[in-house]
Protein backbone atom coordinates (compact mmCIF):
# COMPACT_ATOMS: atom_id res chain seq x y z
CA UNK A 1 0.00 0.00 0.00
CA UNK A 2 1.41 3.45 -1.18
CA UNK A 3 2.61 5.73 2.20
CA UNK A 4 -0.23 8.39 1.32
CA UNK A 5 -3.10 5.45 1.01
CA UNK A 6 -1.45 4.37 4.96
CA UNK A 7 -1.88 8.00 6.29
CA UNK A 8 -5.16 8.33 5.00
CA UNK A 9 -6.01 5.00 6.69
CA UNK A 10 -4.94 5.92 10.09
CA UNK A 11 -6.34 9.16 9.82
CA UNK A 12 -9.68 7.77 9.22
CA UNK A 13 -9.23 5.64 12.46
CA UNK A 14 -7.83 8.14 14.66
CA UNK A 15 -11.27 10.41 13.40
CA UNK A 16 -13.29 7.75 14.65
CA UNK A 17 -11.23 6.47 17.55
CA UNK A 18 -12.61 7.28 21.25
CA UNK A 19 -9.28 6.45 22.82
CA UNK A 20 -6.27 6.92 21.70
CA UNK A 21 -2.41 5.99 22.64
CA UNK A 22 0.70 6.69 21.68
CA UNK A 23 4.21 4.95 22.15
CA UNK A 24 7.11 7.25 21.76
CA UNK A 25 10.98 6.21 21.32
CA UNK A 26 14.37 7.62 20.66
CA UNK A 27 13.92 7.85 16.84
CA UNK A 28 10.89 11.20 17.21
CA UNK A 29 14.29 13.08 19.22
CA UNK A 30 16.70 11.89 15.93
CA UNK A 31 15.28 14.46 14.06
CA UNK A 32 16.04 17.34 16.67
CA UNK A 33 19.90 15.66 16.80
CA UNK A 34 19.05 13.94 19.77
CA UNK A 35 21.10 10.18 19.18
CA UNK A 36 18.86 7.41 19.56
CA UNK A 37 20.58 3.94 21.74
CA UNK A 38 20.92 1.14 18.83
CA UNK A 39 21.68 3.74 16.43
CA UNK A 40 25.12 4.18 14.64
CA UNK A 41 25.36 7.29 17.28
CA UNK A 42 24.12 5.62 20.00
CA UNK A 43 28.16 4.76 21.24
CA UNK A 44 29.54 6.95 24.05
CA UNK A 45 33.20 5.73 24.44
CA UNK A 46 32.50 2.60 22.89
CA UNK A 47 30.18 1.61 25.77
CA UNK A 48 26.49 0.92 25.18
CA UNK A 49 23.75 2.23 26.97
CA UNK A 50 23.56 -1.72 28.19
CA UNK A 51 26.63 -1.27 29.71
CA UNK A 52 25.91 2.21 31.64
CA UNK A 53 22.22 2.26 32.39
CA UNK A 54 22.27 -0.72 35.29
CA UNK A 55 22.44 0.07 38.82
CA UNK A 56 25.51 -2.53 38.62
CA UNK A 57 27.51 -0.12 36.32
CA UNK A 58 26.66 2.72 38.98
CA UNK A 59 27.96 0.71 41.75
CA UNK A 60 31.07 -0.05 39.95
CA UNK A 61 32.28 3.42 38.51
CA UNK A 62 29.37 5.87 39.44
CA UNK A 63 31.74 8.63 38.02
CA UNK A 64 31.49 6.90 34.71
CA UNK A 65 27.99 6.46 34.60
CA UNK A 66 27.77 10.43 35.73
CA UNK A 67 30.23 11.48 32.60
CA UNK A 68 27.62 9.49 30.61
CA UNK A 69 24.93 11.40 31.90
CA UNK A 70 26.84 15.34 31.55
CA UNK A 71 27.59 14.42 27.97
CA UNK A 72 24.30 13.69 27.23
CA UNK A 73 23.06 16.33 29.50
CA UNK A 74 25.55 18.50 27.31
CA UNK A 75 23.96 17.77 24.13
CA UNK A 76 20.13 17.43 25.21
CA UNK A 77 20.69 21.18 26.85
CA UNK A 78 20.76 22.61 23.12
CA UNK A 79 18.17 20.42 21.73
CA UNK A 80 14.78 21.66 20.77
CA UNK A 81 11.56 19.57 20.10
CA UNK A 82 10.89 18.90 16.40
CA UNK A 83 7.83 19.28 13.83
CA UNK A 84 7.02 15.27 15.33
CA UNK A 85 7.03 16.63 19.01
CA UNK A 86 4.56 19.07 17.88
CA UNK A 87 1.89 17.10 15.84
CA UNK A 88 1.77 15.20 18.88
CA UNK A 89 0.54 18.04 21.07
CA UNK A 90 -1.73 19.05 18.52
CA UNK A 91 -3.41 15.36 18.32
CA UNK A 92 -3.77 15.35 22.54
CA UNK A 93 -5.36 18.20 21.50
CA UNK A 94 -7.91 16.91 19.36
CA UNK A 95 -9.06 13.60 21.18
CA UNK A 96 -10.64 13.63 24.88
CA UNK A 97 -9.12 10.46 25.80
CA UNK A 98 -5.67 10.42 25.02
CA UNK A 99 -2.58 9.73 26.31
CA UNK A 100 1.16 9.88 25.11
CA UNK A 101 3.67 6.77 26.54
CA UNK A 102 7.43 7.41 26.05
CA UNK A 103 10.42 5.66 26.68
CA UNK A 104 12.00 8.99 25.67
CA UNK A 105 13.88 10.98 28.74
CA UNK A 106 15.09 14.45 27.28
CA UNK A 107 11.72 16.26 27.87
CA UNK A 108 11.63 17.25 24.63
CA UNK A 109 7.71 16.40 24.44
CA UNK A 110 6.90 18.28 27.54
CA UNK A 111 9.03 21.55 26.21
CA UNK A 112 6.81 20.78 23.40
CA UNK A 113 3.57 21.16 25.45
CA UNK A 114 2.24 17.33 25.91
CA UNK A 115 0.60 17.34 28.95
CA UNK A 116 -1.06 13.95 28.96
CA UNK A 117 2.32 12.52 29.20
CA UNK A 118 4.26 9.57 30.71
CA UNK A 119 7.66 9.63 31.09
CA UNK A 120 8.16 5.71 31.82
CA UNK A 121 11.84 5.26 31.68
CA UNK A 122 11.97 8.99 33.69
CA UNK A 123 13.56 12.40 32.90
CA UNK A 124 17.56 13.14 32.37
CA UNK A 125 16.73 16.23 34.22
CA UNK A 126 16.08 14.38 38.14
CA UNK A 127 18.01 13.21 40.58
CA UNK A 128 17.22 10.73 43.10
CA UNK A 129 19.36 10.15 46.34
CA UNK A 130 20.61 7.09 46.85
CA UNK A 131 20.75 7.37 50.45
CA UNK A 132 16.83 8.86 51.65
CA UNK A 133 15.61 8.55 48.39
CA UNK A 134 14.28 12.43 47.44
CA UNK A 135 13.64 13.19 43.91
CA UNK A 136 14.59 16.70 42.67
CA UNK A 137 15.15 18.71 39.90
CA UNK A 138 18.26 19.32 38.42
CA UNK A 139 19.20 21.58 35.30
CA UNK A 140 23.00 21.67 35.92
CA UNK A 141 25.46 21.34 32.95
CA UNK A 142 27.84 19.93 33.47
CA UNK A 143 26.42 18.38 36.72
CA UNK A 144 29.05 18.57 39.48
CA UNK A 145 30.54 14.75 39.87
CA UNK A 146 29.96 13.27 41.56
CA UNK A 147 27.12 14.80 42.94
CA UNK A 148 25.27 14.64 46.41
CA UNK A 149 21.85 15.18 47.87
CA UNK A 150 21.46 18.59 49.52
CA UNK A 151 19.98 17.19 52.67
CA UNK A 152 21.81 13.93 53.44
CA UNK A 153 24.89 14.07 51.49
CA UNK A 154 23.95 10.66 49.77
CA UNK A 155 24.96 9.70 46.10
CA UNK A 156 23.02 11.52 43.62
CA UNK A 157 22.03 9.25 40.87
CA UNK A 158 19.51 10.02 37.47
CA UNK A 159 16.53 9.50 38.09
CA UNK A 160 15.96 7.02 35.07
CA UNK A 161 14.57 3.47 35.07
CA UNK A 162 17.63 1.25 34.49
CA UNK A 163 17.78 -2.44 32.80
CA UNK A 164 17.10 -4.54 35.50
CA UNK A 165 14.49 -2.11 37.37
CA UNK A 166 11.47 -2.19 37.80
CA UNK A 167 9.36 1.09 36.62
CA UNK A 168 7.32 2.87 38.55
CA UNK A 169 4.15 1.35 39.34
CA UNK A 170 1.72 3.98 38.50
CA UNK A 171 4.31 4.86 35.51
CA UNK A 172 2.82 0.97 34.69
CA UNK A 173 -0.18 0.82 35.37
CA UNK A 174 -1.51 4.26 33.71
CA UNK A 175 0.16 3.16 30.36
CA UNK A 176 -1.00 -0.50 30.74
CA UNK A 177 -4.78 0.53 31.19
CA UNK A 178 -4.27 2.76 28.22
CA UNK A 179 -2.89 0.60 25.85
CA UNK A 180 -5.39 -2.22 26.79
CA UNK A 181 -8.52 0.11 26.21
CA UNK A 182 -7.36 2.46 23.07
CA UNK A 183 -8.89 2.40 19.83
CA UNK A 184 -5.53 3.35 18.66
CA UNK A 185 -2.27 2.58 19.50
CA UNK A 186 0.43 4.67 17.27
CA UNK A 187 4.35 3.47 17.93
CA UNK A 188 6.80 6.02 16.81
CA UNK A 189 10.55 6.21 16.76
CA UNK A 190 11.12 2.95 18.52
CA UNK A 191 12.73 -0.62 17.99
CA UNK A 192 10.54 -2.08 20.05
CA UNK A 193 13.62 -4.69 21.43
CA UNK A 194 13.19 -3.15 25.42
CA UNK A 195 10.43 -4.43 27.82
CA UNK A 196 7.96 -3.37 29.33
CA UNK A 197 7.23 -1.28 26.19
CA UNK A 198 8.11 -3.58 23.67
CA UNK A 199 4.94 -5.52 24.14
CA UNK A 200 2.42 -3.11 24.14
CA UNK A 201 1.71 -3.82 20.51
CA UNK A 202 0.93 -6.95 21.87
CA UNK A 203 -1.32 -5.86 24.19
CA UNK A 204 -3.03 -3.02 22.10
CA UNK A 205 -3.97 -5.58 19.54
CA UNK A 206 -5.24 -8.26 22.01
CA UNK A 207 -7.77 -5.95 23.25
CA UNK A 208 -9.06 -5.30 19.86
CA UNK A 209 -7.10 -2.10 18.65
CA UNK A 210 -5.98 -0.72 15.39
CA UNK A 211 -1.91 -0.50 15.94
CA UNK A 212 -0.17 1.36 13.72
CA UNK A 213 3.74 1.69 13.80
CA UNK A 214 5.84 5.07 12.19
CA UNK A 215 9.79 4.43 11.73
CA UNK A 216 12.19 4.82 9.64
CA UNK A 217 12.87 1.00 9.40
CA UNK A 218 11.36 -2.19 10.13
CA UNK A 219 11.33 -3.69 14.08
CA UNK A 220 10.07 -6.96 15.67
CA UNK A 221 6.33 -5.16 15.86
CA UNK A 222 6.28 -4.79 11.99
CA UNK A 223 4.68 -8.03 11.02
CA UNK A 224 2.22 -7.87 14.40
CA UNK A 225 0.64 -3.98 13.50
CA UNK A 226 -2.05 -3.61 11.20
CA UNK A 227 -0.04 -0.67 9.24
CA UNK A 228 3.42 0.31 9.57
CA UNK A 229 4.60 3.82 7.36
CA UNK A 230 8.16 4.07 7.03
CA UNK A 231 10.05 7.67 7.44
CA UNK A 232 11.47 10.44 9.15
CA UNK A 233 9.23 10.96 12.53
CA UNK A 234 9.40 14.74 11.38
CA UNK A 235 8.03 14.06 8.27
CA UNK A 236 5.42 11.55 8.80
CA UNK A 237 3.24 12.50 12.46
CA UNK A 238 2.56 15.87 10.85
CA UNK A 239 0.73 14.11 8.01
CA UNK A 240 -1.91 12.79 10.40
CA UNK A 241 -3.00 15.96 11.04
C1 LIG B 1 13.52 6.75 13.68
C2 LIG B 1 14.23 7.89 13.31
C3 LIG B 1 13.48 8.94 12.76
C4 LIG B 1 15.65 6.51 14.15
N1 LIG B 1 12.16 8.82 12.62
N2 LIG B 1 12.22 6.65 13.51
C5 LIG B 1 18.62 -9.26 30.84
C6 LIG B 1 19.17 -8.51 31.90
C7 LIG B 1 18.47 -7.43 32.48
C8 LIG B 1 17.23 -7.10 32.02
C9 LIG B 1 16.68 -7.84 30.99
C10 LIG B 1 17.36 -8.90 30.41
N3 LIG B 1 16.58 -9.41 29.42
C11 LIG B 1 15.44 -8.70 29.38
C12 LIG B 1 15.47 -7.73 30.33
C13 LIG B 1 14.46 -6.74 30.62
C14 LIG B 1 14.91 -5.41 30.06
C15 LIG B 1 14.87 -5.50 28.55
O1 LIG B 1 13.84 -5.36 27.93
N4 LIG B 1 16.02 -5.74 27.92
C16 LIG B 1 16.10 -5.95 26.48
C17 LIG B 1 17.14 -4.99 25.89
C18 LIG B 1 16.45 -7.38 26.23
N5 LIG B 1 13.99 -4.41 30.55
C19 LIG B 1 14.14 -3.88 31.75
O2 LIG B 1 15.09 -4.16 32.47
C20 LIG B 1 13.06 -2.94 32.22
N6 LIG B 1 12.63 -3.31 33.48
C21 LIG B 1 12.06 -4.50 33.74
O3 LIG B 1 11.88 -5.32 32.89
O4 LIG B 1 11.75 -4.68 35.03
C22 LIG B 1 11.34 -5.96 35.48
C23 LIG B 1 11.36 -5.91 36.98
C24 LIG B 1 10.20 -6.07 37.67
C25 LIG B 1 10.22 -6.02 39.07
C26 LIG B 1 11.42 -5.78 39.72
C27 LIG B 1 12.59 -5.60 39.02
C28 LIG B 1 12.56 -5.65 37.64
C29 LIG B 1 13.57 -1.54 32.33
C30 LIG B 1 14.00 -1.02 31.01
C31 LIG B 1 14.57 0.38 31.15
C32 LIG B 1 15.25 0.78 29.87
N7 LIG B 1 15.89 2.00 30.02
C33 LIG B 1 16.65 2.55 28.92
C34 LIG B 1 17.92 3.19 29.42
C35 LIG B 1 17.73 4.48 30.01
C36 LIG B 1 19.07 5.12 30.13
C37 LIG B 1 18.96 6.56 29.77
O5 LIG B 1 18.27 6.92 28.82
O6 LIG B 1 19.64 7.32 30.44
O7 LIG B 1 15.79 3.40 28.17
S1 LIG B 1 17.21 1.40 27.71
C38 LIG B 1 17.09 2.48 26.36
O8 LIG B 1 16.25 1.77 25.43
C39 LIG B 1 16.30 3.70 26.87
C40 LIG B 1 15.19 3.77 25.85
O9 LIG B 1 14.08 4.43 26.37
C41 LIG B 1 14.95 2.32 25.50
C42 LIG B 1 14.22 2.10 24.22
O10 LIG B 1 14.98 2.53 23.15
P1 LIG B 1 14.28 3.18 21.88
O11 LIG B 1 13.62 4.42 22.25
O12 LIG B 1 13.48 2.17 21.19
O13 LIG B 1 15.56 3.60 21.02
P2 LIG B 1 16.41 2.75 19.98
O14 LIG B 1 17.69 3.45 19.76
O15 LIG B 1 16.50 1.33 20.38
O16 LIG B 1 15.54 2.76 18.66
C43 LIG B 1 15.33 3.92 17.91
C44 LIG B 1 14.33 3.61 16.80
O17 LIG B 1 14.02 4.80 16.12
C45 LIG B 1 14.86 2.62 15.75
O18 LIG B 1 13.86 1.67 15.48
C46 LIG B 1 15.10 3.50 14.50
O19 LIG B 1 14.83 2.83 13.29
C47 LIG B 1 14.10 4.59 14.72
N8 LIG B 1 14.46 5.89 14.14
N9 LIG B 1 15.56 7.71 13.57
C48 LIG B 1 11.58 7.65 12.96
N10 LIG B 1 14.10 10.12 12.36
ZN1 LIG C 1 19.58 12.36 50.45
Amino acid sequence: MPDQQKIDEIKATLARARAVAVLTGAGVSADSGVPTFRGTDGLWRNFRAEDLATPEAFARDPRLVWEWYNWRRELIATKHPNEAHRALVELERRHERFLLITQNVDGLHRDAGSSRLLEIHGNIWTVRCTACKQIEDNREVPIAIPPHCRACHGLLRPHIVWFGEALEEEALDRSMGAVTSCDVLLIIGTSGVVNPAASFAGIAKAGGAFVAEMNLEETPQSAMVDLAVRGRASDTVPLLL
